[in-house]
């Protein structure tokens, strides 16, 4: 089945031929999906500019764009059972949790179909009864959305839909390792009546299929979500154009519990925060930070608790969490794990595959608890996303901050304590786009998800996730334009 949407038609990439895509659980065949090349890539991008130039998309009133993306948000309702295996196939991750995310889909379209048209920028008081001045928002044109494999249609959600809201035009390219979701939004898109051409899927590798999108003059914006070596790749490629850049980088998370927290339910959080998704999540509270008093004990409760994890694949109703999603990532977290424990980290719990038979077919690993770390450790500063939690203890409220902030990244954080004051001051000191206290990982699509530091460039969500995808043009007329003279005429005013 063709599976490239270029300019409102499906095509098959005709060089570039199929990949199969398996199901990291057990290894089974899921699909065989298009190949794109460079020039498919490079035809979607044409197919953009087209829709952007001379389509009636950007000069769609704003509030119609908003139903459209509210129609969709109801399709995408109406086909979330279909939707959610399909995600749960690609990525290996339990069914349930893949239902929850098209519900998030959902509530990310009605949210942007929601915002899009109430904002119709201001009027500035010019002074002046001859002039009026407006501040608009613009599209800015074509976008290049660059999308990852651990919530494969959910990132591709928090890009599209303010996308659309802007009034862009869009070439989407998911991770080659989970396409299929990616394909069923574009068909609903079609169905909700997107224009050909606004909407443009192509399907790859990231250096063939993906690189076009940071690198052709044709792209006016690239919003990528992925790992900071490739962020940085896309960066370095969009500044010879002078592209607008939107950037999440993932993040190396603390979790800060302070001696006073309330013991059982930060030990259940802890695991949450890192275990959910085996890890292979950009806000995972991979680094647990554990006040000195309660430091033994809190971390023998989290490493027996995990020691109880179930894995097993999407459909098993047993199961607590998934495999990780390739056998390349696999070994990328055994070797973090085995440069941790060489650098003299603890082994607390996990640090090896499963040794159920039945688990053998799919990349998973077990729940791993590392002690004793401490921050020039590999496996302290670099995101592993997988299932490994490092502890480091500390001791008050200065340690605590410092720790948290001695990291390249800086997306998200919690902080667990009773002592309300300390609660805000620490928040207000951690250096990281989002602070849970006494919590983890809820988030809404109100508010914004963005990065300090090296964990990104820009916002998603949130009313300025919105402004990522537009211009801000001030528009100024003058509305009786007569000679100011500045520089007098020769003839004015001879002789006087
Ligand atoms: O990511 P890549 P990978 C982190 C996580 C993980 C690491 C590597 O630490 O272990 O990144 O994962 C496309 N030009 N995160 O290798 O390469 C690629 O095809 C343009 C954190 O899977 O960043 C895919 O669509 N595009 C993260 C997307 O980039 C290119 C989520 C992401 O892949 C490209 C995932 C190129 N030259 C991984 N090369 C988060 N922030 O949540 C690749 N791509």
């Amino acid at each position: 089945m063709a599976d490239l949407f270029i300019g409102g038609a499906w095509t098959d990439a005709v060089a570039g031929g199929r990949r199969t895509i398996r199901c990291p659980a057990d290894g089974a065949v899921v699909a065989t999906v298009a190949e794109a090349t460079r020039a498919d890539t490079e035809a979607a991008i044409a197919a953009a500019r087209r829709a952007f130039d001379a389509g009636p998309w950007p000069r769609t009133p704003a509030s119609e764009r908003g139903r459209l993306l509210l129609r969709t948000a109801d399709l995408i309702e109406r086909d979330r059972a279909a939707i959610a295996r399909a995600e749960s196939l690609d990525t290996g991750k339990r069914l349930a949790e893949s239902e929850y995310d098209v519900d998030d889909v959902v509530r990310c379209f009605r949210y942007f179909g929601g915002i899009a048209g109430t904002d119709a920028g201001r009027v500035i008081d010019t002074g002046r009864d001859d002039a009026v001045s407006r501040v608009v928002y613009e599209p800015i044109g074509v976008c290049g959305l660059i999308t990852p494999w651990n919530y494969p249609l959910l990132q591709t959600s928090w890009k599209v839909a303010p996308a659309l809201a802007a009034g862009d035009t869009f070439v989407l390219k998911p991770s080659e390792l989970t396409p299929s979701t990616a394909v069923l939004l574009m068909r609903l898109l079609e169905e909700a009546g997107l224009p050909p051409g606004v909407a443009n899927l192509v399907l790859g590798a990231g250096p063939e299929a993906g690189a076009p999108l940071a690198e052709h003059p044709d792209v006016d914006m690239v919003s990528f979500t992925g790992g900071l070596a490739t962020g940085r790749r896309v960066m370095a490629s969009a500044a010879a154009t002078v592209k607008r850049v939107a950037l999440e980088l993932g993040g190396k998370n603390p979790n800060i519990v302070f001696a006073d927290a309330d013991f059982e339910t930060a030990v259940d959080f802890a695991l949450t925060a890192v275990f959910l998704h085996s890890g292979q999540v950009c806000s995972a509270g991979a680094r647990l930070l554990v006040e000195d008093p309660i430091h033994d004990a809190f971390v023998a409760e989290v490493a027996r608790r995990a020691e109880d994890i179930r894995l097993g694949g999407p459909f098993d109703p047993e199961a607590e969490t998934g495999p990780l999603i390739s056998a390349a990532h696999l070994a990328k977290v055994e070797a973090y794990v085995e440069a941790g424990l060489a650098e003299g980290a603890k082994l607390r719990c996990g640090g090896r595959r499963p040794d159920e038979p039945e688990l053998a077919g799919g990349f998973y690993y077990r729940p791993t608890v590392l002690d004793g770390c401490h921050r020039e450790m590999r496996v302290v500063r670099e995101e592993s996303f997988g299932p490994v939690l490092t502890v480091e203890r500390f001791s008050g409220e200065d340690e605590a901050v410092t720790l948290g902030n001695d990291t390249d990244y800086g997306l998200a954080g919690a902080v667990w304590t009773r002592d309300a004051g300390r609660a805000q001051r620490v928040a207000a000191r951690l250096r990281h786009g989002t602070v849970w206290i006494n919590d983890y990982h809820p988030y809404v699509p109100q508010a914004e998800w963005g990065g300090f530091k090296q964990s990104g460039v820009g916002r998603e969500l949130g009313p300025t996730g919105l402004d990522e995808y537009r211009e801000i043009k001030h528009v100024w007329q003058n509305t009786d334009p007569r000679p100011q003279h500045w520089f007098r005429p020769r003839d004015a005013g001879r002789g006087a």
